[in-house]
């Protein structure tokens, strides 16, 4: 069985430290952080998705499922991290009110921080008001709201009010992200930036940046 199954299966396990100790197996053998992302962590987070969705598995599986992905990913983040030092902005980023979910906003975040940016990652469940209290409080470029769930989704909308009202309006950006959302959201809300995956709201990020 390749590092990547191997990886993969602990994962769906819930057993964090063995799938800690295969990412960096597969990264000892050559594989860069983000093979080890695409190929092997984020398959079992699908493998876990799909599963949940047919009631094969319920919370507390998804849940010890998530801790095993937050274990493979920390021994990630000093690598992705330290690929680009340079200071390019600022991002407030959170999954928005009464919204728990938090893996792939924390993917999002580590691939800011990999591409230069600034991240302050101010968790899940995040008012509107928050976002915007801590944009001011670290003069950001970008408000990066995530959500997961469909009926969570609408409180962008509200972040995007508030920043009009605020003395940030004009400047900073809003992004705008999760599997519910799309560019078809992002505009209906008058979001900035929409993006599907964590790479591309990296890349969506710089992109904003030199928009500005
Ligand atoms: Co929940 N859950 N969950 N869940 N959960 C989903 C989202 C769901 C689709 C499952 C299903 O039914 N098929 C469904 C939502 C349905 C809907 O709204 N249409 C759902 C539900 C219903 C629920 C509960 C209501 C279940 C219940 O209690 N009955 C409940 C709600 C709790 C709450 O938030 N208030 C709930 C709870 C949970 C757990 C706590 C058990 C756990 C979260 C643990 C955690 O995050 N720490 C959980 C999980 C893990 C999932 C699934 C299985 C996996 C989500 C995930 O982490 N995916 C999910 C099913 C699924 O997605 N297939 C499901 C991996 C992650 C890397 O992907 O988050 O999509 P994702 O992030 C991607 C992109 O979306 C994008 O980049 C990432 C990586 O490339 N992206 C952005 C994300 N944020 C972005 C921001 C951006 C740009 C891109 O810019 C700002």
């Amino acid at each position: 069985m390749s590092v990547l199954t191997e990886m993969s299966e602990m994962l769906q396990k819930g057993k964090s430290a063995e799938t800690a100790a295969l990412v960096q197996k597969a990264l000892d053998e050559g594989m860069t952080p983000q093979d080890v992302l695409d190929n092997g962590l984020m398959p079992g987070m699908d493998v876990i998705g799909e599963r949940f969705k047919n009631n094969d598995i319920f919370i507390p599986e998804v849940l010890i499922a998530a801790r095993a992905m937050g274990a493979g990913t920390d021994v990630l983040r000093p690598l992705l991290s330290a690929s680009d030092a340079a200071d390019r902005g600022t991002v407030v980023i959170g999954t928005i009110k009464d919204d728990l979910h938090d893996i792939g906003k924390n993917l999002v975040a580590m691939m800011m921080e990999s591409k230069g940016l600034k991240v302050i990652n101010l968790g899940n469940n995040v008012p509107p008001e928050k976002y915007i209290e801590a944009a001011i409080e670290h003069n950001a470029d970008i408000i990066a709201c995530a959500a997961l769930l469909t009926t969570t989704m609408v409180h962008m909308k509200d972040v995007v009010s508030l920043l009009a009202e605020s003395p940030l309006a004009g400047k900073a950006k809003i992004m705008v992200g999760g599997a519910p959302v799309n560019q078809a959201y992002c505009d209906a809300i008058g979001a900035d930036g929409y993006a599907p995956d964590a790479t591309m709201a990296a890349e969506k990020a710089l992109e904003l940046m030199k928009a500005a």
